[in-house]
């Protein structure tokens, strides 16, 4: 069994490697055809309701820290007390009908709802516990009422359901030596594989009774290996219920889609399709007193940032024990459906970028067209960097005559001319039609305007045998450095030459300090020794020496590890270049 190792390590589990078998072998045109509702959708809803929608962040007149739905891990919660909260469940507001319509409107095409969270109750009619909505003075199959709602709707309808299981008598671990030593329920009769059982049992039910499920969403999987699990078996039952189902990655397994959890990818998961979750505020289940809301503009820019990477983006709302989506939460959505209604195009079904990074804002595609998110409203010109397809044309995409921008371009970009002013501050989508495939050609890292380098981890080449890229929460580093013969390079150009300061920006894991390195530069060198930072996602920045760099041209950075005295050199984020006055 997996112990359970503090926040940082869960991380790491959780979120960062998806380990183990990979999918089931399927041909690639079956799963094309599975998957293209899901790929074409780009935006859908979760909702986190359950019981812990009643105390909303506050037990004992006291509001306890952390997500709302962890409240009774969070509170030290005794099992039999937060069973009573069950007697409270009454939702006077509860109606499907505006939830339905509330994520239609905010341009959404699935709607996920938690069956079962960690606390283990049941948001539908089970009848293998008394722990569910069956038995709360509601008494309504809440799932039932919002599956036929969604199907009505023509909204794809899908379930969440954790693994970890606060409540179950037979789910471990408990107790001393576990993440819930204050949960002192006796072990000798507990049976993790009984539990499994009764994971297996429900999700007969879930996958029968509500029609056509289309998205499986695990979670909590991480305190037992996917052995212990038994994922295989669980994942086949899922499939052989419900053959086009959709089914996410935390049972262990890699399976549909991966999750990143609260983030964005900056650099695309190539390896296979992925959905960011995220919150608005800082909860997933309702928190009365979380007022911490992100802006409309933010959640825009996530959910175009998700599509220029090829990913889904699912937006989190927590319903409050009356039924109501709370009006924050509302007022966003609405706003999102307001920008969607107008650039949809440039969403659903959209591929991703071809180009690395603009500076401007983001890019998506389809065949024979660049959609141009601008999120930054330049001066006079729109660039375009490093594209060699013939333009054809540019126009706004919500300008229905289509009136063309006039275009120029060089060798190394197309320029299009703006209006003054962004007419839609937010993110302003600019139509290119282009003649063929992308052909994007990038250009080497070059200066900012005041003259500093960002020589970052994603921009990397990486030699040798292990070091790779990380993406995930407090990640986007080179990671994986175990070798000496593991290094790493940046080509860049120099415009405005003279003396750069350098910077290094790492992480390194207890323990694990000591490892020499160099940065190569031409003929100049600069040796150092990595220091440990807290941990292997604390990231500390560092000042070298000064280099010079005498004339403009192409140069070649690298980094080199010379000993490893213990198990990686380190996490290496990015090298700064700060040009140094006079
Ligand atoms: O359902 C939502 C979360 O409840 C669930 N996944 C999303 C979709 C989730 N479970 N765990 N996590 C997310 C990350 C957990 C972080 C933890 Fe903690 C850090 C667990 C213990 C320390 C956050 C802080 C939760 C409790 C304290």
């Amino acid at each position: 069994m997996r112990k359970y190792c503090g926040s940082t390590l869960f991380v790491l589990f959780c979120f960062a490697c998806s380990v183990g078998a990979a999918a089931p072998e399927e041909p690639q045109d079956q799963r094309n055809q599975r998957m293209a509702w899901w790929r074409e959708a780009r935006f859908g809803m979760v909702i986190h309701w359950g019981l812990y929608a009643v105390p909303a962040g506050v037990w004992n007149g006291k509001r306890v820290d952390g997500p709302g739905e962890w409240i009774m891990f969070r509170g030290r919660i005794p099992v039999v007390e937060y069973e009573r909260l069950a007697d409270q469940f009454n939702p006077p507001q509860f109606n499907p009908r505006e939830w339905v319509s509330i994520a239609k409107n905010a341009g959404m095409k699935y709607i996920l709802i938690t069956a079962k969270h960690h606390d283990g109750f049941c948001l539908f009619d089970s009848k293998l516990t008394d722990f569910d909505v069956m038995n709360t003075p509601f008494h309504r199959d809440v799932l039932k009422e919002l599956s036929d709602e969604c199907h009505r709707e023509g909204i794809q309808f899908g379930l969440y359901y954790s693994i970890m299981d606060w409540h179950h008598p037979d789910y471990l671990p408990r107790g001393k030596d576990s993440p819930r030593p204050w949960d002192t329920r006796p072990t000798e009769e507990a049976d993790y594989n009984r539990y499994i059982e009764y994971v297996k049992d429900q999700l007969r039910e879930l996958l029968t009774n509500y029609g056509d499920i289309a998205v499986l969403w695990f979670d909590g999987g991480w305190e037992h290996s996917a052995e212990e699990n038994r994922a295989t078996e669980i994942i086949h039952l899922a499939r052989s219920i419900q053959p086009n189902i959709i089914i996410n990655d935390r049972l262990g397994i890699t399976q549909d889609f991966n999750t990143p959890e609260q983030y964005v990818p900056a650099k695309a998961i190539q390896e296979n399709d992925w959905e960011t979750c995220m919150t608005m505020n800082d909860t997933w289940g309702h928190k009365s007193y979380d007022q911490n809301w992100k802006s409309a503009e933010n959640l825009i820019h996530s959910l175009v940032g998700c599509a220029a990477e090829g990913g889904n983006f699912l937006l989190n709302v927590g319903p409050t024990d009356g039924g109501i989506i709370p009006k924050p939460s509302v007022e966003r959505l609405e706003a999102i459906g307001r920008w969607l209604k107008d650039n949809g195009e440039s969403i659903y079904a959209s591929a991703p970028s071809p180009f690395r990074e603009l500076p401007w804002g983001r890019c998506t595609r389809k065949p024979g067209q660049l959609f141009l998110h601008v999120f930054n409203w330049p001066e006079g010109n729109l660039s375009v960097p490093g594209l060699r397809n013939p333009v054809l044309k540019a126009y706004l995409l919500t300008d229905s005559n289509r009136s063309p921008l006039a275009l120029r371009r060089t060798e190394e970009e197309a320029l299009v001319s703006l209006p003054e002013a962004a007419p839609d501050p937010i993110d302003t989508v600019i139509v290119l039609e282009i003649e063929g495939e992308p052909d994007v050609f990038l250009l080497p890292i070059h200066q900012r305007e005041e003259g500093s380098l960002k020589l970052e981890a994603m921009d990397a080449t990486i030699h040798g045998p292990n070091a790779r890229y990380e993406t995930g929460l407090d990640k986007g580093n080179i990671g994986f450095w175990t070798s000496p013969e593991d290094w790493v390079s940046w080509d860049f150009r120099i415009d405005k030459p003279g003396t750069f300061i350098a910077e290094i920006t790492y992480a390194c894991g207890k323990g694990a300090g000591g490892s020499k390195y160099e940065i190569t530069v031409g003929d100049q060198k600069l040796k150092d020794r990595v220091e440990e930072t807290d941990s292997w996602n604390d990231y500390a920045r560092k000042s070298l020496r000064a280099i010079q760099l005498s004339t403009p041209g192409t140069y070649t950075l690298s980094v080199k590890a010379a000993t490893i005295p213990s198990s990686a050199v380190m996490n290496l984020k990015r090298i700064t270049l700060r040009p140094v006055d006079g």
